[in-house]
């Protein structure tokens, strides 16, 4: 083969292997499985009360009920949000937010699109404390 012709082969198969990699790269971030966090709900209080995820990070919430049935509502917009047409946590399924059934755990999976405080509360009226049933899940930049 001519020396030329090899190295624009060589060329257009390093070209083609790159696109390669890049295609890979998008197509693992679509499909990467969510980070699972769980949380536990009793009276009257979430473990943990603060969750930390970064910017993009896609995320499963499980919420298991220790004593009686509780659950989470979270504020999809962030704290101090005054734009309220753009949800910061995209979810995949918007009514399993605050949705609470007996002896099922619930399982929120959300995109943390855009960094902020989002308060969550329990979804459930479940006795005295409930209203101080609350916590935090913070998106970082
Ligand atoms: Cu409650």
């Amino acid at each position: 083969m001519h020396r030329t012709m090899g190295w624009a082969l060589t060329m257009v198969l390093l070209a083609v292997a790159a696109v390669g990699a890049v295609m890979a790269t998008i197509a693992s971030a679509q499909t990467s499985a969510p980070r699972v966090i769980e949380v536990s709900a009793k009276k009257y209080e979430f473990a943990p009360t603060e969750i930390h995820v970064k910017k993009g990070e896609r995320v499963e919430l499980r919420v298991h009920s220790v004593d009686e049935t509780h659950g989470i509502k979270i504020d999809v917009y962030p704290e101090g949000a005054k734009d309220k047409k753009a949800q910061g946590l995209l979810f995949d399924h918007p009514e399993a937010n605050g949705k609470v059934e007996k002896n099922v755990d619930q399982a929120l999976d959300f995109v943390a699109a855009e960094p902020g405080t989002y308060d969550f509360k329990c979804a459930k009226l479940c006795g005295m404390g409930h209203r101080r049933m609350q916590g935090k899940l913070v998106v970082e930049p």
